[in-house]
């Protein structure tokens, strides 16, 4: 359960993060299928407990499996999941089954719980189905998978009743064309019920384009950053990918100029992280946007721009995912909403989002990163350059060349297997009907003119076979 189920010439998932449905169906079909993306990951979709202020994380906090919140009803669902399928770009939702409500309220759909004493009649789950109350106590691996994660309802998923009911909420969306699951505080439940549970779903859907026998996407959140952690990620490697999260926090930190990049000739496994085939990479996603700045987030671009497109650019052999956020000045803020709920994003004549939006994934370097991730695929990293510093620069076969500084001006010739000619660069700007938006960059001789000075507004340069002028 480790394919995620794209469809040819395409890569990467981008998290559309506290998008309605309605606003996601009409990505797939306006953007992301234009532009080589290959899927999104959807805020999680089932009924939730309603919490005074409505932060985002309300949706991490179930009340039944009802396909119901402020993304919107099951209509509204099924809906995005055609549309999106029918141009091709796979949806997964993410998954919360480590647990249930702990706020009391009515639920999204209108189903009612009581958290004290573990009741939640629309499942129906009682309070047999959960774990004795304690807190989670991160040095002891019984502890994070037995306890409360934040006070959260700890369901046992060890019960063939619990099992049951999470497969049948998940055979439930794959019988209506989701692709896979982000799984959720997946480094809080056993890996053997996990193994059980995935091994037991329906195949994909043929009638969404899904051939017949493929198994849903398996990618699952498990936090091992540290090598002492008592939870390992390759105890959940078996039956699935994990979220390498060692991949962002190193890249962060190197980006933001905090440490060198010449010695990023060995990225991979070298690093400490896992096989690209057991992996989902990503240079931040929407908790350590809040709570982790070892990461680089949207407010500082440029060299967060210049990660992601190293990320796209690099040959390790991961699946790749990009975080679209919302603007937020404090961590429970709620996404963009008026009376009516959440609010649509816009766009501006430049196609950038507005009404609050980020839409890191509508950045013309990210999208055209993603086109040339698509262009390079197959090749090999060759041609590796540094400047035994903070500049590194190599190529991808014969098909494309990225270069990138953390720290002063590169003015220099680079060896490459491109051919001689002129190519549009795409992180300055974008080949569209055959002009160059951005700067153009020549090479010759079999050499790449590389220039890159602070004033410029990218940290990166790329070029590719597609984008040759
Ligand atoms: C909210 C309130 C809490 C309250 C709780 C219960 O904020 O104050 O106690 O409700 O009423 C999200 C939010 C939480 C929110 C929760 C439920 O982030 O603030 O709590 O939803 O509404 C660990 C886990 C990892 C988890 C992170 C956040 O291992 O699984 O903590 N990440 C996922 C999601 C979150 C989500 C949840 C899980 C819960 O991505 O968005 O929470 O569904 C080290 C450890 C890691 C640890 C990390 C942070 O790195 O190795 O294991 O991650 O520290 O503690
Ligand atoms: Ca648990």
């Amino acid at each position: 359960q480790k394919d995620p189920q794209f469809i040819d010439g395409r890569n990467t998932i981008v998290h559309l993060f506290e998008w309605k449905w309605s606003d996601v169906a009409n990505e797939c079909e306006n953007f992301l299928s234009k532009k080589s993306y290959a899927g999104v990951q959807i805020s999680p979709p089932s009924e939730n407990a309603v919490v005074e202020g409505r932060p985002w994380w309300e949706k991490y906090q179930p009340v039944s499996y009802v396909l119901n919140n402020r993304g919107g009803d099951e209509e509204a669902f099924a809906d995005m999941v055609r549309r999106c399928n029918n141009v091709g770009v796979r949806i997964y939702i993410d998954l919360v089954v480590n647990h249930m409500a702990s706020s009391t309220s009515i639920g999204t759909a209108g189903n009612t719980c009581d958290p004290s004493t573990k009741t939640y009649p629309a499942v129906p789950y009682t309070n047999e189905n959960f774990h004795p109350t304690c807190g989670v106590d991160y040095n002891d691996a019984v502890s994070i998978r037995n306890c409360e994660l934040s006070g959260l309802k700890d369901l046992n998923q060890t019960q063939d009743y619990v099992r049951t009911k999470i497969i049948e909420y998940m055979n439930h969306v794959i019988d209506l064309g989701v692709a896979g699951f982000r799984v959720d505080a997946a480094k809080h439940m056993w890996p053997d019920d996990l193994d059980y549970i995935f091994g037991s779903l329906h195949d994909l859907n043929t009638d969404h384009g899904f051939p017949s026998g493929a198994r849903a996407f398996i990618f699952q959140e498990v936090i091992d950053l540290t090598d002492t952690d008592p939870v390992r990620n390759t105890e959940y490697t078996s039956f699935g990918k994990i979220c390498e999260f060692k991949f962002g926090k190193i890249l962060g930190e190197r980006f933001a100029g905090k440490n060198t990049l010449h010695n990023l000739n060995n990225w991979g496994p070298e690093w400490g992280l896992l096989d690209g085939g057991d992996t989902v990479s990503f240079i931040d996603n929407h908790d350590d946007e809040r709570d982790d700045n070892a990461f680089l987030h949207y407010n500082d671009p440029k060299p967060y721009k210049a990660a992601i497109g190293f990320m796209l650019a690099h040959s390790y052999d991961t699946t790749t995912r990009i975080l679209s956020s919302y603007y937020f000045d404090s961590r429970d803020q709620a996404p963009p909403g008026d009376e009516n709920g959440i609010l649509s994003p816009e766009f501006d004549s430049d196609g950038n989002c507005t009404n609050g939006w980020v839409c890191q994934h509508r950045w013309a370097p990210v999208y055209n990163m993603v086109t040339f991730r698509s262009v390079v695929d197959g090749t090999d990293l060759n041609n590796w350059w540094d400047n035994g510093d903070n500049q590194i620069a190599f190529s991808r076969g014969d098909k494309g060349f990225f270069a990138v500084t953390a720290g002063g001006d590169i003015n220099t010739n680079i060896p490459t297997s491109l051919p001689d000619g002129s190519y549009c660069d795409v992180m300055s700007g974008s080949y569209e009907n055959g002009q160059c938006t951005g700067k153009i960059v020549t090479v010759s001789g079999g050499q790449v003119q590389v220039q890159l000075t602070q004033g410029q507004p990218e940290n990166a340069l790329a070029i590719h076979i597609n984008a040759k002028l």
